[in-house]
């Protein structure tokens, strides 16, 4: 490798943090030959529900060389979002909904994004006739095997990648280029003998360390399921409304997490501690108006009041009854659903 892809490389990470980003590894394209293997055993068992995409291409969805060949490097990068707060203290609080810390305010695809292609024209400018394509949480990407593989973190044994340096609280985004540059090592796993993330899943999604079953995670039945959630897992949704941050809150290693640099992840005030009666409110307008720029705004008001009727069937409060019995007449069918179940639970529990 030349001297004058060492001098890039320095100038690169330069770039990257001046941009906001909390760290930058580089890996080779072909750093994860036996993530395409793993990719299909956990399509094979289904545990993708329906989140039918990740079932598609899974060769070249594993291979960063299969999908773009002319990558010769890629960049991995990690953006912090550490909360200012305890995020599971809302969980005692049962009639107000917990949103996800990571959805509590900008939606962080198109801040990452945004910073991405920064540093991939600056990349482009230092040597002109190269390519870049930029990836966050895009779906034929593998991100967490590749930030592992380039030494960002190791994935640990809630699947997601946690650092020595940030803990579990940071976002991935990627670059591919045509640009050579050096490669890091991989970074080994320090997960040791503790298994918190394990022990405090709700719904017991982890089948084994280091994988995940998406189809009992709440982050998943939250946010990715269409249509009603299995009758037996609603109890254990509690006031989770979208995502979960179980598993990432109880990781030791949050000890090292670093503040975030970008404002927009600052939860706003009024997605901290939502009145779940207020939520069920809520008409199409209203959803996007209190959502806009959230990643909250995705999933629809419908699938919005199907999560904060769970949460109000779990809430154990009289108060909320009413509101749950005006939405048994939505004219959605899993709203309606979500309604009468509500209705019964709180009911049953006078
Ligand atoms: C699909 C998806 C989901 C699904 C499935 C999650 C999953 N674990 O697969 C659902 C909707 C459940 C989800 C939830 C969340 N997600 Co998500 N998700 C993705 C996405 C789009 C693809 C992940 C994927 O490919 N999964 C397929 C499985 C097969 O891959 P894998 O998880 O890497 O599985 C590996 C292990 O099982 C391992 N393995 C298997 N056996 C063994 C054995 C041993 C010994 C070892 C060491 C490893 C090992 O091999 C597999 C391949 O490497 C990525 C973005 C991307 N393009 O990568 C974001 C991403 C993983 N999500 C992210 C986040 C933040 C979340 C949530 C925290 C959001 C929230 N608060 O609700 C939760 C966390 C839940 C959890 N514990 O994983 C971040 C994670 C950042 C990080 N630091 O790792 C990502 C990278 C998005 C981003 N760009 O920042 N997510
Ligand atoms: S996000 Fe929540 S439900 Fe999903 S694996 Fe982690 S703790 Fe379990
Ligand atoms: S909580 Fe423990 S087992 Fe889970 S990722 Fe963190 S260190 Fe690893």
């Amino acid at each position: 490798m030349s001297r004058a892809a060492y001098s890039l490389r320095d100038a690169l990470h330069e770039k990257a943090a001046a941009e906001g980003f909390s760290n930058l590894r580089i890996c080779s394209p072909h750093a994860i030959p036996e993530a395409p293997e793993r990719l299909k055993a956990f399509v094979d068992a289904g545990r993708q529900g329906q989140m039918g995409w990740m079932a598609e291409g899974t060769k070249w969805r594993g291979n960063p060389a299969e999908l773009w060949p002319d990558t010769r490097s890629v960049i991995m990068l990690a953006e912090s979002y550490t909360p200012d707060h305890d995020p599971l203290s809302i969980l005692q609080r049962t009639d107000k909904g917990a949103i996800s810390v990571y959805a509590q305010n900008r939606d962080y695809h198109d801040l990452v994004k945004k910073r991405l292609k920064r540093v991939g024209r600056w990349l482009i400018e230092q040597a002109p006739d190269s390519e870049i394509k930029v990836f966050v949480d895009t779906a034929p990407v593998m991100e967490k095997p590749l930030a592992e593989a380039a030494g960002l973190g190791w994935q640990g044994k809630h699947t997601n990648v946690v650092s020595r340096e940030l803990g579990s609280w940071f976002f991935l985004g990627a670059i591919f280029t045509t640009v050579e540059l050096p490669f890091d090592s991989a970074e080994t796993d320090n997960c040791g003998s503790c298994r918190k993330c394990l022990d405090s899943c709700p719904t017991a999604a982890f089948p084994a360390p280091y994988q995940l079953d998406a189809r009992r995670c709440i982050s998943y039945l939250t946010i990715e399921h269409r249509g009603p959630v299995d009758v037996a897992l609603r109890p254990l949704l509690g006031n989770r409304i979208y995502g979960c941050d179980d598993c990432l809150a109880v990781c030791p290693w949050n000890k090292f997490a670093k503040a975030a640099k970008e404002l927009g992840y600052t939860a706003r005030q009024e997605l901290l501690a939502p009145d779940l009666a207020r939520l069920a409110e809520l008409d199409d307008t209203g959803f996007r108006e209190l959502f806009s720029k959230s990643p909250v705004k995705r999933i629809g008001r419908d699938r919005f009041m199907r999560n904060v009727l769970y949460a109000i069937g779990n809430s154990g409060s009289g108060t909320l009854l009413m509101g749950a019995q005006r939405l048994c007449s939505d004219p959605d069918e899993t709203v309606e659903d979500a309604a009468r179940w509500a209705v019964h639970r709180l009911t049953a529990k006078q």
